[in-house]
C-alpha cells in the first residue's frame, strides 16, 4: 500500500489479487475471491441493511429508543475491512456501529436485543444501539463519544506489540472525528510506537448535518494530511466491497509484519439521516440518488449475477435466509424480558 494509493477495484490492476482487472460493480473479468467468499460478502451487507431496515421500523414502533444511527449505504466498508481480520484481531468502532458488529459475527438476536434494551442483550441491555460490545468476539465497542474511540484503540493496538501477539487492531471513525484533537494526537503516538493499528476513516460525507467541505479547510482529501504524520495511507471506493477487502488484505500483512500503523479513507456515503430523527434539510434528493446508483446492496449481487458467478435463484435464496433470520431476531428482542430492576448498578464502574 504506498502513500496516496488509489484503490478501485475494476479500476486499478494494482489492487488485484489475480493481476488482471478486479471485478466489481459490473466491471472487469476476476476478482480472485471464490464464490464461497463473493457470496458471504453479499449475505453479509444485505444482513446489515434488513437489520437497519428492521431497526428504524422498530424504532418507529417505540420498542427503540435514544438515539439510532443507521449504517445503511456503508456496509461494503464494514464488510471489506473486516473480511480479512482474524479472531484475534481488535475492532473498534463509534456508535454506527451495527454494520461493524454484524460483519465480525456478533449475535444477531443478542444484537437487536440490546437494541430493544432486554435483558438478553449483548450489554444486558444497558448499551443500546451506541454500545455493542462482545469481548469474545474481541470486538470492543461501539463508542457514542466522537472519536473517543481512536485512543483506546491506540491502547489495544500497543498491547498486540508489547505482547507479541501479531494481531491488529482496526479502529473506524468518521469524517467528523478528524476535527478532535485527539484524532491527531492518536495518528501521533500511533506512529511513534510502530503500532499495529488499521485507522479506518468512513469519510460519509457529513458529520450530523455538516458536509465536510463547511468544516474543513483545504482539500476534502484527509488521507494525504496522514503521511505528515509518517503513517502511509491509501484511498479505496468504500461503495466496492472488493477494493475495500483487497486495500485492508495488503494493509493487514504489512501490520502483522510490524511495519506500524496504516490508515484507509473509506468514500462513503450514508443513504439515511445521520439518526432516525434528522430530517436531513441540509442536503438535496439529488445527491442522494446519484450515490443510491452505487448502493453496493444492489449493485454488487447484479454483479455477481451477470458475470455468472451466481444464479438470481442463489440470491433470492439467500436473501429469503436473511429476511426470515432479521424477523426471528426481532422476534426474538420482542420476546425478552426486561431487565431486573436490582440489576441496576451491576456492572457500572463509578
Ligand atoms: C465529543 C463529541 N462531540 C459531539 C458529539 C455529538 N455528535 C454525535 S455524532 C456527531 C457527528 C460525527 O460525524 P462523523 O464523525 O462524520 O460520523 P458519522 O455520523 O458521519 O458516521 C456529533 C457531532 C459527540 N457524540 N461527541
Ligand atoms: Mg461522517
Amino acid at each position: 500500500m504506498a502513500s496516496r494509493t488509489k484503490a478501485t477495484s475494476g479500476k486499478s490492476g494494482k489492487t488485484s489479487k489475480s493481476g488482471d482487472q478486479a471485478a466489481s460493480n459490473g466491471t472487469g473479468t476476476s476478482t480472485g475471491y471464490s464464490k464461497d467468499q463473493l457470496l458471504e460478502m453479499y449475505r453479509q451487507m444485505y444482513l446489515i441493511r434488513q437489520f437497519e431496515v428492521a431497526c428504524g421500523e422498530n424504532y418507529a414502533r417505540g420498542l427503540i429508543r435514544g438515539f439510532l444511527h443507521l449504517y445503511i449505504g456503508q456496509e461494503a466498508t464494514g464488510v471489506g475491512t473486516i473480511a480479512p481480520l482474524n479472531d484475534d484481531d481488535y475492532i473498534v468502532t463509534h456508535y454506527r456501529d451495527h454494520g461493524h458488529a454484524i460483519a465480525r459475527g456478533l449475535d444477531v438476536n443478542r444484537s437487536m436485543a440490546e437494541l430493544f434494551g432486554r435483558k438478553t442483550g449483548l450489554s444486558k441491555g444497558k448499551g443500546g444501539s451506541m454500545h455493542l460490545f462482545d469481548a469474545a468476539k474481541k470486538f470492543m465497542g461501539g463508542h457514542a463519544i466522537v472519536g473517543g474511540q481512536l485512543p483506546l484503540a491506540l491502547g489495544l493496538a500497543f498491547s498486540q506489540k508489547y505482547l507479541d501477539t501479531k494481531g491488529v487492531t482496526v479502529c473506524y471513525f468518521g469524517d467528523g472525528s478528524t476535527n478532535q484533537g485527539l484524532y491527531h494526537e492518536t495518528l501521533n503516538l500511533a506512529a511513534v510506537w510502530k503500532v499495529p493499528m488499521l485507522f479506518v476513516l468512513e469519510n460519509n460525507g457529513y458529520g450530523m448535518g455538516s458536509a465536510v467541505e463547511r468544516v474543513r479547510a483545504g482539500s476534502p482529501d484527509f488521507y494525504t494530511d496522514v503521511e505528515k504524520y509518517g503513517i502511509e495511507a491509501a484511498v479505496v471506493d468504500g461503495m466496492d466491497v472488493i477494493a475495500v477487502r483487497e486495500a485492508t488484505e495488503q494493509a493487514v500483512k504489512r501490520l502483522r509484519a510490524g511495519d506500524g500503523p496504516l490508515f484507509i479513507e473509506a468514500k462513503t456515503f450514508r443513504y439515511v439521516g445521520h439518526s432516525y430523527a434528522d430530517g436531513q434539510k441540509y442536503r438535496g434528493s439529488e445527491e442522494i440518488d446519484e450515490w443510491r446508483k452505487r448502493d453496493p446492496v444492489e449493485v454488487y449481487p447484479q454483479m455477481l449475477v451477470k458475470r455468472d458467478i451466481a444464479t438470481q435463484k442463489e440470491i433470492d435464496d439467500l436473501k429469503a435466509a436473511v429476511d426470515e433470520e432479521v424477523v426471528a431476531a426481532v422476534k426474538f428482542a420482542e420476546e425478552s424480558p426486561q431487565p431486573d430492576p436490582d440489576e441496576l448498578f451491576d456492572d457500572i464502574y463509578a
